[in-house]
């Protein structure tokens, strides 16, 4: 259960930092499995088909905050895990996420989206932690251009298939999107211990810079959620999943 004050700190700043919602037991398990060769993968609808993925996507102690913090049936979007490796020599550090809004990339009417990204190593700036703008939820969405720092973030392109609620479908091209004027200054790079998480608004302006340690993974795994109410766009994750809530009987 989260306070009334950690409630109200996330909707003042669009994020929040939670401690131990994973043991290292079940992080143990998680990396353990995805290094099998033999998984099985669905994109961004993982949790769908593999058993590890859906019990990070149903976690109890992440759906009880997702539920307190979205005040609605929370809906499974979208499920990735984001694994940065440490530095080799020679070679260029592992790029981060440019820094962005969330639903720019997943456009949802009305607008609930928000996600819980879960740190599955001690995360900070040097090994590509997950980074923030504290209070840049409160202006919709906001200009961008595509990512021009290819060496700490990673760039593309790629062509969307969208429909919307009366069944008409077009497709928009999407890209590594920069927020324009970004002020350096206000973004907050977080230290994430691992098993900790951080819930943020899908308008709240966040990111991750590559990963310059040595000898440090930075590995994520991240889960988006739309209340029920609302609907998705693309065609490629607009077949939700309930989250399964956690007893209330404990
Ligand atoms: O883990 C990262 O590098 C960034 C994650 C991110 O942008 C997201 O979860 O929306």
């Amino acid at each position: 259960m989260l306070s009334t004050d950690q409630v109200t700190s996330y909707r003042e700043s669009g994020y929040l930092v939670v401690p131990d919602l994973l043991t290292p037991a079940e992080i143990e398990t998680f990396l353990h499995h995805e290094a099998q060769p033999d998984r099985q993968r669905l994109g961004l609808r993982t949790h769908v088909v593999d058993p590890q993925w859906a019990h990070l996507a149903h976690h109890p102690k992440v759906a009880g905050c997702v539920v307190q913090l979205l005040e609605s049936q929370p809906m499974i979007v979208q499920t990735m895990y984001l694994p940065k490796p440490p530095l080799k020599a020679l070679e260029a550090p592992h790029p981060g996420i440019a820094i962005h809004q969330d639903s720019l990339y997943i456009r949802n009417e009305p607008e609930t989206l928000m996600a819980c990204w879960l740190a599955l190593d001690d995360t900070d700036g040097q090994n590509g932690g997950l980074c923030v703008v504290p209070n840049s939820h409160q202006d919709g969405l906001l200009s961008t251009h595509p990512n021009q720092d290819t060496d700490e973030h990673v760039s593309w392109v790629q062509e969307y298939g969208m429909r919307d609620i009366n069944g008409k479908e077009w497709s928009e091209e999407l890209y590594s999107f920069e927020m324009d004027n970004l002020d350096q200054m206000e973004v907050r790079r977080l230290s994430v211990p691992a098993g900790g998480g951080v819930f943020f608004t899908g308008l709240t302006i966040h990111g991750s810079y590559a990963n310059h340690s040595f000898n440090r993974f930075r590995r994520a795994f991240a889960i988006h959620y739309v209340g029920q109410e609302s609907w998705v766009y693309r065609t490629d994750i607009q077949e939700l999943v309930s989250t399964a809530l956690p007893s209330s009987e404990g």
